[in-house]
C-alpha cells in the first residue's frame, strides 16, 4: 500500500502522482466508502490510499473545495486540501459580477479555505468606478485583491510570489482567463483556452475537468514552487447547501456579528429594532450589496426563490 495524490480524474478513472511517477487509477468496487454524499468521488488535491493499481481509500481530507451541482441535487468536488481560493474576475469582457465572487467567497469561507480575488485583464479594464469601488471594498473586508493580466504579464510577479508554497484553486465564471493564468505561471504548458464568445461575451467551456499543475520556481528565485488546480468555467456558482441561519457564519464580515442583535439569533436583519447587520451597513461596515447577496444567498438557502434568476 502507498499514499498517491490526486492531478485530475473523471467519475471513475483518475490521474496519481506519487514522486515523480504518474499513473491512471480506478476506485476499488464502485464507491469509496469515504467519499459518499458528493457527486464525485474524488477532485484534484485528493490523498488516496492505492495498491498500484486500484484505488482503495481516502485519507481524511483538511478541506473539500466543492460547489452544489443542481441537476446531481449534490455538492460537486472542485478540489480538496487547498490553501488558498483563487476567485477570478474581469473588469470587462466578461462584465464584473460581484455576486458570483460573493458566492463563491461564501463557498470558500464554509470550506474553511482562504480566498483572494483576481481581477485579470487589467490591460482593458475601463477603469468603472463601480468596479473599482467593489473590489476595494472587497480588500476592505480581508481579502487581497490582485489586478492582473495574464496577457501583459502586469502584476504577475506579485501575484507569483504570493501563492509560493501553496496549493491554490482557481474558479471563476467562463472566459475570464483561468486557463491563461495558469498558462502564464507555467510557460511551457500545453493548455487549451477559449475565445470569449462575442454574442454572449462568455468564454467556450474549453476546460471540461479539474487539473493539478505544478508551478515551477521562478528564475530569479522570488516564486518558489506552487501547484495550481484550474476548474472548468462555470455561469453560476452555487454554494453548497447550508441551513438558511447558518449563512451568516460564512459572510467574512457579517460573522462577527453573529448573535450581537437584539434578538439574538432568531433576529432576521430585514426589520428588527436594534439589528446590528441593519446597523453595519448604514454605517457603512457591510457593503449594501455584500447585504443583498447576504439576503439573496440566504434565500436560496432557504428554497424561497424570491430571486429566481438572480445574479
Ligand atoms: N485582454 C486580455 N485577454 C485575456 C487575458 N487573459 C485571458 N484573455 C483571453 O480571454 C479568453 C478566455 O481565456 P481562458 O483562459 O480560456 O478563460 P477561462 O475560461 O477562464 O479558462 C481568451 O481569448 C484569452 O486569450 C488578459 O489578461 N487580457
Ligand atoms: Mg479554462
Ligand atoms: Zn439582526
Amino acid at each position: 500500500m502507498m499514499q498517491g495524490m490526486v492531478l485530475r480524474g473523471s467519475r471513475n478513472v483518475f490521474t496519481l502522482r506519487s514522486g515523480s511517477e504518474k499513473w491512471a487509477c480506478r476506485i476499488k468496487g464502485k464507491i469509496l466508502k469515504e467519499a459518499e454524499g458528493y457527486y464525485n468521488p474524488l477532485a484534484p488535491g485528493d490523498i488516496v490510499e492505492t495498491d498500484g493499481e486500484l484505488i482503495t481509500g481516502l485519507v481524511t481530507r483538511r478541506n473539500a473545495f466543492a460547489r452544489f451541482n443542481q441537476k446531481g441535487q449534490a455538492p460537486q468536488l472542485l478540489a480538496a486540501n487547498v490553501d488558498l481560493v483563487l476567485c477570478v474576475t474581469t473588469p470587462v469582457s466578461p462584465p464584473f459580477r460581484p455576486r458570483f465572487l460573493d458566492r463563491v467567497l461564501f463557498q470558500a469561507c464554509y470550506s474553511g479555505v482562504p480566498a483572494a480575488l483576481i481581477c485579470n485583464k487589467s490591460d482593458i479594464a475601463d477603469g468603472d468606478l463601480d468596479t473599482e469601488e467593489r473590489l476595494e471594498d472587497f480588500r476592505r473586508i480581508g481579502y487581497p485583491v490582485f489586478r492582473l493580466s495574464a496577457l501583459t504579464g502586469q502584476g504577475m510577479e506579485e501575484f507569483r510570489s504570493f501563492i509560493s508554497g501553496k496549493l491554490a484553486v482557481l474558479t471563476g465564471q467562463s472566459g475570464v482567463g483561468k486557463s491563461s493564468l495558469v498558462k502564464a505561471l507555467i510557460p511551457d504548458l500545453e493548455i487549451r483556452t477559449g475565445k470569449v464568445n462575442e454574442k454572449y461575451d462568455r468564454g467556450n467551456h474549453t476546460t471540461t475537468l479539474s487539473e493539478l499543475l505544478d508551478v515551477p520556481e521562478t528564475s530569479d528565485g522570488l516564486g518558489d514552487e506552487a501547484m495550481i488546480i484550474d476548474t472548468p468555467g462555470i455561469r453560476r456558482f452555487v454554494p453548497e447547501r447550508v441551513p438558511e441561519e447558518d449563512v451568516i457564519f460564512y459572510m467574512k464580515e457579517f460573522a462577527p456579528l453573529a448573535g450581537k442583535c437584539s434578538f439574538g439569533l432568531s433576529c432576521s436583519h430585514e426589520t428588527e429594532p436594534g439589528c446590528k447587520i441593519m446597523e453595519a451597513v448604514h454605517a457603512g461596515v457591510i457593503h449594501e450589496e455584500r447585504y443583498e447577496s447576504f439576503l439573496r444567498i440566504r434565500d436560496e438557502m432557504a428554497g424561497a426563490a424570491r430571486y429566481p434568476d438572480y445574479d
